[in-house]
């Protein structure tokens, strides 16, 4: 069969989906439950529906998009990513699996081939920690990570919570009914952008991942004593900040000691409460991302950061609270499914090699209820999460011809 992505199309669907925005351009923002994801979703099923797939949304929005097959086999084979971006993102994280997934559908469906099993293009609700400060929600439901109680347990930075947030999306049900039934998927592959320099410095078309790498966030709750800026002594003080400072530092200590460098640990958030410059802050909330290759090691750093903060919180008279919103185990990837990603990289002569993946993505989830697979292409600099994030037409196409390719002989062909 003779597989042609239709890269034009598939580059303006893309430049489309980057005007559901709250940023100005080249900046996306595009958190889950705002009115962008909205109006993003309904842009997304209308070229779903457009493909003739069969639609359906869960109770979290997990939005399902089916190639049926007439009496399938068991299990479908499904593909897809996120549509949701971070504050000042780019226009490719997540929505080159999403829309690329669709692709592969439609060039499969253009080639004329015949699926064995159904083909399902999957787009997750809420990748990004963004809102609830957990990543990955709406894959955890579904794979029956996050019990629903939990979930509904989440809350915005306002105050909302999840089922309210939900409701007013339109997303009815019980979260318990995201929850798939066992053996729904047969094999799950997703297409992403790398997020990571190492296919661009090595020349390299396609990257096929292995294991994907065991994430982690905490928060922690430093409290000392406000007071004025002026009258306050430094000898009395019980400055917060200060103390979160030293935190900080020992954080990246903790991840730059850990004896291996596939350990990363960042401060992304800071809130400084009161926020005024002639007030001595009097409690700071840190949000911190921890994450490794090994869980072990992971963990250790971890402990290493709380026995840090104890001793500054001694050493300084300040009170630190922990809060572990999640510590992931990592994932390992099914070597059925690597092996068909490379076989359809030599049919098509793409280059490749196997890679780690260091962001976590919903195929982590996924690969509690399936056998799973991860297509990386390379994006510029290895810069994502930023504006200047970008894929080139020509690796995107070379990315959705390998997923078409390897879809199809995940799915088998009724013609044989
Ligand atoms: O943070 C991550 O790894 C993903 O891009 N949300
Ligand atoms: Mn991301
Ligand atoms: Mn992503």
């Amino acid at each position: 069969m003779e597989l042609i992505v239709d890269t034009e199309r598939l580059q303006r669907e893309l430049d489309r989906l980057a005007t559901f925005s709250e940023a100005t351009a080249p900046a996306v923002t595009r958190v889950v439950f705002s009115e962008q994801d909205h109006e993003a979703r309904q842009y997304l099923k209308g070229l779903f529906a457009a493909a003739g797939l069969e639609v359906r949304v869960d109770a979290v929005g997990n939005t399902f998009a089916r190639w049926a097959v007439e009496d399938s086999l068991p299990g479908a084979v499904g593909t897809g990513s996120h549509t949701d971006a971070i504050p000042n993102a780019g226009m490719y994280d997540g929505t080159v699996g999403v829309l690329g997934g669709l692709e592969a559908i439609r060039t499969l469906q253009r080639s004329g081939f015949r699926p064995r099993r159904s083909i399902e293009l999957l787009m997750f609700t809420s990748e990004e920690p963004t809102r609830f400060g957990i990543g990955c929600l709406g894959s955890r439901l579904l794979s029956g990570s996050l019990a629903p109680e939990a979930a509904a347990k989440l809350k915005d930075r306002e105050g909302c919570t999840l089922d309210l947030l939900r409701g007013k999306a339109g997303f009815q049900g019980e979260l318990l009914g995201t929850v798939l039934p066992s053996g729904y998927y047969s094999h799950f592959v997703e297409l992403h952008i790398e997020q990571g320099a190492l296919l661009e410095r090595e020349g390299l078309a396609i990257g096929i991942v292995t294991s994907i790498a065991a994430p982690a966030s905490l928060r922690i709750v430093i409290e000392g004593e406000g007071g004025h800026a002026g009258a306050v002594l430094m000898p009395q003080r019980r400055d917060a900040l200060a103390g979160a400072a030293e935190i900080v530092l020992a954080v990246e200590r903790a991840a730059r000691e850990s004896g291996a460098v596939d350990t990363v640990a960042t401060v992304g958030l800071c809130e400084v409460f009161p926020g005024a410059v002639n007030s001595i802050p009097s409690r700071v909330t840190l949000g911190l991302d921890v994450r490794d290759t090994e869980l072990k090691r992971r963990d250790g750093v971890l402990q290493s950061i709380v026995a840090a903060g104890d001793e500054v919180g001694a050493s300084r008279r300040l009170t630190v609270r922990y809060e572990l919103l999640n510590a992931d185990a990592p994932a390992v990837c099914s070597p059925v499914i690597t092996q068909a990603i490379a076989a359809a990289c030599d049919q098509h002569h793409v280059s490749h090699r196997p890679m780690v993946s260091r962001a976590y993505h919903d195929s982590l989830f996924m690969s509690r209820v399936a056998e799973v697979g991860m297509v990386f292409i390379p994006c510029r600099g290895g810069v994502s999460h930023r504006p200047d994030e970008y894929a080139s037409p020509k690796d995107i196409a070379a990315g959705v011809l390998v997923l078409a390719e390897t879809l199809a002989a995940l799915a088998g062909s009724a013609a044989a």
